[in-house]
């Protein structure tokens, strides 16, 4: 939130965030990684808590004056359990990348094996790909989906009973279907292999019940909170409480220093707002919204990865429709939507210039639209890519979103 003081002292950085307010107010923001928090987790996230040093654990701190840090650490971990169903939390990995490397480094020696998604499947860079630090430390073996776009089960027992890793690792950033944790489960135990989940994105599904939820069944479940769960930019990782003490070893003091106590108020706020019975509906139309997108481009034609989606995103490879992922990217930025240029499975192109745009609901749905604005902005979309040179098309576009938004407004600041 905008302060006196912040003006008064430095115009410059005040100006950035107004403008940048200014630009998620008047667009459509549709990476499916992103969200608007409410104005409570925002206060929370702006706290005095940034303060304080407090390493450790609650009642296990190294420095002192750590009494009232401990409350807030203590009542977010409880609000994750209670969410979430899990048996062990902890809360301070600072995002979701360091989550998943204190995973690694808990339960892996140097060349132990993973077998995790490949990236233009869906998978994410932390799962082991090549330009990560991580795959010169471990050996992350790749599977893939199917020519269905799904998840073959009987090639990922195959890959186990073949490479024997030390884990196996679901979860993704650019999949769009539903995943079936307790099969997967069954495969991991057939080979002693220990199961991960990095449910980052749709962990706001999970907590409203509107996904299955692998907690109860994995042993080690990592997550941002910014997605959509709709809290501070951050990370958890939930475990048995057999794995507990590794897990909490490795992230400090293993790998991170202090936590960030006001990110962690912000995460207790934001699961408080999660297990409010609104947070169940706003979990359902973030898939009813995503829905009627696949609907609408199916309609016209457009080629979804992976069949459709069950969660909140849309993989969409736009080359057929002539034009580039970075092409399409830069046409919907002018006419006011943000998504991002994705690889599309096995994509010939270049991450810098893949097939595909990747799109989302969770920010809209936040903002309260509904399924006829998802009408609507297919039809924008599929204007902009059909035009996607026509710059006073675009222009003409980008009007009528900024008309739309204001019906929706995000922030009274
Ligand atoms: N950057 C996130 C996403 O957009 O999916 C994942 O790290």
């Amino acid at each position: 939130m905008h302060t006196q003081a912040l003006k008064e002292f430095d115009g410059d950085i005040y100006a950035s965030i107004g403008r940048e307010l200014k630009r998620q107010e008047e667009g459509l923001e549709m990476i499916p990684s992103e969200n608007f928090v409410s104005p409570a987790v925002l206060e929370a996230l702006g706290s005095i808590l940034t303060n304080k040093y407090s390493e450790g654990y609650a009642g296990k701190r190294y420095y002192g004056g750590c009494e009232f840090i401990d409350e807030v650490e203590t009542l977010a971990i409880d609000r994750a359990k209670q969410l979430f169903g899990a048996e062990h939390v902890n809360v301070q990995p600072l995002s979701g990348a360091p989550a998943n490397i204190a995973v690694y480094f808990a339960l892996l020696s140097p060349g132990d094996t993973v077998l995790g998604m490949d990236l233009s499947h869906g998978g994410h860079l932390t799962h082991g790909h090549p330009v990560t630090y991580m795959a010169k430390i471990f050996n992350f073996v790749r599977y893939k989906t199917n020519a269905e776009g799904l998840i073959d089960l009987d090639n990922l027992r195959q890959m186990t009973l073949e490479h024997k890793p030390k884990i196996i690792l679901v979860g993704y950033s650019a999949y769009s279907r539903e995943i079936e944790y307790a099969k997967i489960k069954a495969i991991a135990d057939e080979a002693g292999a220990i199961t991960m989940a990095d449910i980052a994105h749709i962990a706001g599904l999970i907590a409203a019940g509107e996904m299955s939820n692998p907690v109860p069944i994995f042993d080690v479940v990592t997550t941002t909170t910014h997605k959509t769960l709709r809290g501070p930019r951050g990370g958890m990782i939930m475990c048995k409480e057999k794995f507990a003490k590794a897990i909490d070893k490795s992230v400090f003091p293993g790998f991170q220093g202090g936590p960030h106590e006001n990110n962690i108020a912000a995460k207790a706020v934001a699961f408080k707002e999660a297990l409010e019975p609104a947070f169940k509906d706003y979990a359902k139309q973030i898939k009813a919204n995503a829905k009627i997108l696949e609907e609408e481009f199916k309609k016209r034609d457009y080629k979804l990865c992976f069949g459709g989606t069950d969660n909140h995103l849309l993989l969409i490879d736009v080359t057929p429709k002539n034009l580039s992922g970075k092409e399409a990217q830069i046409a919907l930025d002018k006419a006011g939507i943000t998504v991002n240029k994705n690889m599309i499975p096995d994509d010939p192109r270049s991450p810098m210039d893949p097939s595909g745009i990747r799109l989302g609901t969770p920010a809209l749905t936040t903002r309260g639209m509904k399924e006829n604005e998802m009408r609507q902005i297919a039809a924008w979309i599929d204007e902009a890519i059909m035009n996607w040179q026509d710059e006073t098309k675009l222009a003409d576009i980008r009007r009528q979103v900024i008309e739309l938004t204001k019906k929706f407004p995000l922030y009274s600041i």
